[in-house]
């Protein structure tokens, strides 16, 4: 099997856990009920891969969940640490699971979180607008640092494809997220389903001397 199928099955498993349900049909469930349980398995023991990346951040200007407009070069040009992700409010699989993640990361690094700015951006602009990841953002906990971003459907999709997690369409989106110690520095991409303490400790590696 491929690495793209693979991940695309583990996806799709993590669909099947997560939602309690399956929320795909058809041919993408044509997988063996083994490999399904070998998947999941996978998933429970939530692995995940890093990679050192650079990306080319496209010229795009987001709205953020109080409505203010961001260009998200200048966002992710600030010298604190940035830890990234897409989402969508309506999700009702991984995107759960990774915001609360998310939530939980400052916490388990204490005084080491430092700067960290936390970035989501939702990969369902149509729907999400500002309100509505404002209600989303209130019900993971206090978002001092947590910026959510919404905006044109193309701008999204231009960032998506720029950190190569553009997928075609949202069900298909997969659990990655990015580390960003400095703007003079190299991404660090996650793909896959790391917990809080994998977050901090890949955060702790890049961050501290
Ligand atoms: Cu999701």
């Amino acid at each position: 099997m491929n690495v793209r199928l693979k991940s695309f099955t583990r996806a799709l498993a993590v669909h099947c856990v997560a939602g309690g349900a399956l929320i795909l049909a058809g041919a993408a469930l044509a997988h063996d009920a083994n490999e399904h349980a070998a998947h999941m398995a996978k998933v429970a023991t939530a692995d995940y891969t890093s990679s050192v990346r650079s990306y080319p951040i496209p010229d795009v200007t987001l709205i953020d969940a109080d409505g203010r407009s961001v260009r998200l070069r200048e966002l992710l040009a600030i010298q604190d640490p940035v830890m990234m992700n897409f989402i969508f409010t309506t999700c009702g699989a991984i995107c759960p699971v990774m915001s609360k993640v998310f939530s939980e990361v400052p916490g388990r690094l204490g005084a080491q979180a430092g700067k960290l700015r936390m970035v989501s951006i939702s990969i369902d602009p149509e729907n999400d607008t500002p309100a509505k990841l404002k209600a989303y953002a209130k019900t993971y906990g206090p978002t001092a640092r947590w910026t959510f971003l919404t905006g044109r459907v193309e701008d999204v999709k231009a960032v998506q494809v720029a950190f190569d997690s553009y997928r075609g369409d949202k069900m298909n989106h997969e659990p990655l997220t990015l580390l960003h110690p400095a703007p003079d520095r190299p991404w660090v991409r996650i793909d896959g389903f790391a917990s809080s303490e994998s977050l901090a400790r890949e955060y702790r590696k890049l961050t501290q001397p």
